[in-house]
């Protein structure tokens, strides 16, 4: 395993990584894969974002665009129209940080404006303003491995290494940030697990996850409810609880300390037995 990782710092101070912490799911989307249409009305987000919280998530990642595979870009405006009062309201309202799930500087840049602290972007800073944004407002900041782009990047996903090449996406990444002038505890990484990867791509990374543990920044990893799951006979997205969880496991055992859910708490509920076992703790 890699250093352990004591803290993730963002805007409005910092996560603790002395347990696993889990990032909550809020998608305000009509399309995303496993939820799509179900809070895209902006008050029923708002609830179940305070759902989230009560479960127990450590911070709630709020996206405007579904990044499944084959799905459409939407505008900027669009993207906005959908995230903007859900930050708000959020933002007022918990005391978790907010991160924004966008590829966008200017919806990032909004969001941290209305609240948020944390930038989630799935393409890994690919435009290069993001990176001078997360330095100026000193916010955290994942950076996610993705081949290609959300519409394409399932067709004949290939490496010839994929966890070298993922890491050293990741490396290279973690220099652009701390070139920015990003502090180098403010960054998380994340191997994006089903962004432009086949099933064999997604159990390799998962497998070998102690290898981007071993970069020294706190790892994300993005399991719940999965196309992979399902390929193991784990169901429609609602049924992959179990698969979820059995992955998120592993994962944090590899070294992984924040995992991102749908179901919270049952998520925190499982970490927390995680936890102890990894750490032998008395109660
Ligand atoms: N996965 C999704 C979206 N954002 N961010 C990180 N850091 N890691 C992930 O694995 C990750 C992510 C896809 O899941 P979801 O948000 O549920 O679906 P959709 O993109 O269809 O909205």
């Amino acid at each position: 395993m890699g250093s352990p990782v004591k803290v993730w710092r963002h805007r409005t101070g910092e996560l603790v990584l002395d347990r696993t912490r889990v990032m909550g799911v809020l998608n305000v989307t009509p399309d995303s894969f496993s939820d799509g249409g179900r809070y895209f009305d902006p008050d029923a987000a708002l609830r179940h974002g305070l759902d989230l919280v009560d479960a127990g998530a450590d911070l709630v990642d709020v996206g405007g665009e579904s990044t499944r595979p084959g799905s459409d870009p939407v505008s900027a405006e669009e993207e906005w129209r959908r995230v903007g009062p859900v930050i708000r309201g959020l933002a007022e309202k918990v005391q978790v940080p907010l991160s924004i799930d966008t590829m966008k500087p200017d919806i990032a840049t909004k969001a941290i404006d209305a609240g948020a602290s944390i930038v989630n972007d799935v393409s890994g800073m690919r435009d290069p303003s993001m990176a001078r944004l997360v330095a100026k407002s000193h916010v955290g900041v994942v950076a996610m491995h993705m081949l290609g782009n959300p519409k394409t990047m399932q067709e004949h996903p290939a490496y010839a290494d994929v966890v070298g090449e993922v890491r050293s996406f990741l490396t290279e990444r973690i220099r652009v940030l701390t070139g920015a002038g990003v502090a180098s505890e403010a960054i998380a990484v994340d191997p994006g697990v089903g962004f432009g990867k086949t099933l064999d791509h997604n159990l390799s990374l998962l497998r070998h996850l102690d290898q981007i543990v071993a970069l020294g920044h706190p790892v994300v990893i993005g399991v719940s409810r999965k196309s992979f799951i399902e390929r193991l006979g784990g169901g429609e997205p609602s049924e992959r609880l179990s698969g979820s969880i059995a992955a998120a496991t592993f994962a944090v055992v590899k070294g992984a300390r924040v995992v991102r859910a749908h179901d919270v708490r049952e998520t925190v509920r499982a970490m927390r037995v995680v936890d102890h076992v990894l750490r032998g703790e008395k109660l």
